[in-house]
C-alpha cells in the first residue's frame, strides 16, 4: 500500500485488497458516490470506523462529530487511476486520545477579518482540531463588541501591531464564527485577557487601566523590535509584554469583568471562557491573586467553565473547575510546570501548549521571513512533533490532562498567507499528538516521526489543492501534486 495522506493517525487501519469504485461525476459528494454513512448503536465520542471493500464503502460512528470526522478521513483517501476515481479497500477504527484538540488565533496584535477566520476553521476541523481559541484581547487592540461596554469597539479596537489598521467582530460577525465552527465540530473558546495584556482597555475606560509599568524587560523588547514605549491613552503599537494592569483594588475592575464575561458567555454556545492571565508583570503579587479569584468566581457564576494560562494556577485557593493552559517548555518545565501541577492537584484539568513545541508563532527555520524566536526557537516540524503529552510536565498524569492546544501570536503575522505558512505543517504535529495513539516505543499502529514526516508529504498536494500556503520545510519528502 503506498504512504496514505492520513494525518492525525487513525489509532488502528488494516489494509484490505480490492478497492471500491467511485460512481463518475460525483465530485466531492461522498454519497453520491456511493459511500454510506450510517449512525451506530454505541462508542466512544468522536470515534468513526469505516470499512472499504470492493462491494462497499461505509462508515459508521455512534455521533455527528465521528461521522464528521470519518468524511475527513476519506476525503484524504480518494484517489484515482486509469480506470478512475476510487477508494483502497481498508478498515479504520478510530478515536481520538484526547477530548480538546485546540488551535489558538490571536486577533489582537493583528486581526483578521471573517473569512480568515472560517479559513482557520476549514482548515484545523480537517485535522480533527475541536476548539478554536480566539485571543480577543490585548494591549494593542480589543476585538469584539459588546453592548454592555460599547466604547472598547468605538475606541479600542482601531490599532494594531506594527502601526497596521485594527478592527473588530460585531456581535453578528462572532454568531457567524460561531456557528461556522459548530458545522464543523469546533467550538469558540473566548479569551479576554486580565489584568495584563489590557492596555487598549484603557483607551476606552481609562478609569480602569493602571500606568504603565515600564520595567527592563519592557525597554529591552523596544530596542529589539522598535516602536515607542508604551503610553497611558495612546494605542501601542509594539510586542512588549506585561506592562499593563487593570486597577485591581477598584470595584469598577470588578463591574467590568462582571458585565464583560456575562456578555461574552450569553454570545458562547460553548463551555469554556478564557481570562487570559498571563505575564501580569505590572501587577502585585498579593492583587494578582485576589484578582485572579474573583475573575474565577464570576465566571464559574456565569456558568461557563474558566481557562486561564498556566501563571494562575499558582494563586492559593483556586476552585477545582479551573483549566490551566501550559506555555511552559518541553525541555524544561520549572515553576510554569509546577503551576499547571498545583491546578491538577485542585481536581482541575490542563491544556498543554508548550511554547517550544507547538507554539506556531516561532520560526519554522532562522531564515523565515515571520515569526519570533524566543521560545528557543527556531523550531523544526521535528520539534514540534517529538514530545507526549504525558511526558511534558513532571508529576501530571494523563487524566489530568483535557488535551493540547498549538497557539499562533500574531505579533509579525499580518495576512491569511503569513499564517499558513507558521502553521503548516507544524499544526499537523500538534493534531497529531493530540488525536493519535501514544508511540509505544515504534509498536505498530502508533505514531512515531518517520511515518509522520511520510504521511504529511503525501498530504501536500492536497493542501496545495486547497490553497494552504504551507511552508516547503525540508525535513517533509513532499509528494509530487
Ligand atoms: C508570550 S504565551 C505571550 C504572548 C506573546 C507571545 C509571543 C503567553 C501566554 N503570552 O503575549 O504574544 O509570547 O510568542
Amino acid at each position: 500500500m503506498p504512504v496514505l495522506p492520513l494525518v492525525p493517525l487513525p489509532a488502528s487501519v488494516r489494509p484490505g485488497s480490492d478497492a471500491f469504485r467511485l460512481r463518475d461525476g460525483a465530485g466531492d459528494d461522498l454519497e453520491r458516490a456511493g459511500v454510506r454513512f450510517e449512525r451506530a448503536d454505541d462508542g466512544a465520542p468522536e470515534s468513526y470506523r469505516i470499512v472499504v471493500d470492493e462491494a462497499s464503502a461505509l462508515v459508521t460512528a455512534p455521533d455527528d462529530a465521528g461521522l464528521f470526522y470519518g468524511r475527513q478521513t476519506l476525503r484524504r483517501l480518494v484517489d484515482s487511476d486509469e480506470r478512475g476515481a476510487f477508494l483502497p479497500a481498508l478498515e479504520i477504527d478510530d478515536a481520538p486520545r484526547f477530548a480538546y484538540r485546540g488551535a489558538m488565533l490571536d486577533v489582537a496584535r493583528h486581526f483578521f477579518p471573517l473569512d480568515v477566520i472560517c479559513g482557520y476553521i476549514d482548515r484545523i476541523a480537517a485535522l480533527k482540531l475541536n476548539h478554536l481559541h480566539l485571543h480577543l484581547t490585548d494591549d494593542q487592540g480589543w476585538r469584539i463588541a459588546l453592548s454592555s461596554r460599547p466604547e472598547l469597539a468605538v475606541r479600542a479596537s482601531g490599532s494594531a501591531a506594527l502601526g497596521d489598521e485594527g478592527g473588530f467582530y460585531s456581535a453578528e460577525d462572532y454568531a457567524a464564527i460561531v456557528a461556522y465552527a459548530a458545522d464543523r465540530f469546533v467550538t469558540i473558546v473566548p479569551e479576554i485577557d486580565v489584568p495584563s495584556h489590557t492596555h487598549a482597555i484603557g483607551l476606552a475606560y481609562p478609569e480602569l487601566a493602571a500606568d504603565p509599568v515600564l520595567a527592563d524587560s519592557v525597554r529591552e523588547t523596544v530596542r529589539e523590535f522598535g516602536g515607542d514605549l508604551p503610553e497611558r491613552g495612546r494605542p501601542y503599537t509594539g510586542f512588549a509584554v506585561g506592562f499593563s494592569s487593570l486597577r485591581t483594588d477598584d470595584e469598577r475592575t470588578y463591574d467590568f469583568v462582571a458585565d464583560v464575561f456575562g456578555e461574552l458567555a450569553r454570545m458562547t454556545p460553548g463551555p469554556f471562557l478564557h481570562l487570559g492571565g498571563d505575564e501580569a508583570l505590572g501587577t502585585e503579587r498579593a492583587d494578582y491573586d485576589a484578582f485572579i479569584r474573583r475573575t474565577v468566581a464570576i465566571i464559574a457564576a456565569t456558568g461557563k467553565r474558566p481557562i486561564a494560562w498556566h501563571e494562575a494556577g499558582a494563586v492559593p485557593d483556586l476552585p477545582a473547575l479551573l483549566v490551566a493552559q501550559y506555555w511552559g517548555y518541553v525541555s524544561d518545565a520549572g515553576d510554569a510546570g509546577g503551576a499547571a501541577r498545583a491546578v491538577a492537584e485542585a481536581g482541575g484539568s490542563v491544556i498543554l501548549s508548550p511554547a517550544d513545541a507547538i507554539y506556531l508563532d516561532m520560526k519554522p527555520e532562522g531564515a523565515a521571513p515571520v515569526g519570533l524566536v524566543w521560545a528557543d526557537g527556531p523550531t523544526s516540524v521535528a520539534a514540534s512533533y517529538d514530545w507526549d503529552p504525558a511526558d511534558t510536565v513532571p508529576g501530571l498524569g494523563e487524566s489530568s490532562i483535557l488535551g493540547v492546544e498549538a497557539a499562533l501570536w500574531t505579533e509579525t503575522v499580518r495576512t491569511a498567507a503569513d499564517i499558513d505558512f507558521l502553521a503548516f505543517p507544524r499544526i499537523a504535529a500538534a493534531a497529531e499528538i493530540a488525536w493519535s495513539p501514544r508511540s509505544l516505543d515504534g509498536a505498530a499502529g502508533s505514531r512515531s516521526w518517520e511515518s509522520f514526516r511520510e504521511r504529511v508529504g503525501a498530504l501536500g498536494p492536497h493542501w496545495a489543492a486547497e490553497g494552504i500556503a504551507f511552508h516547503r520545510s525540508s525535513e517533509i519528502p513532499w509528494a509530487d501534486a
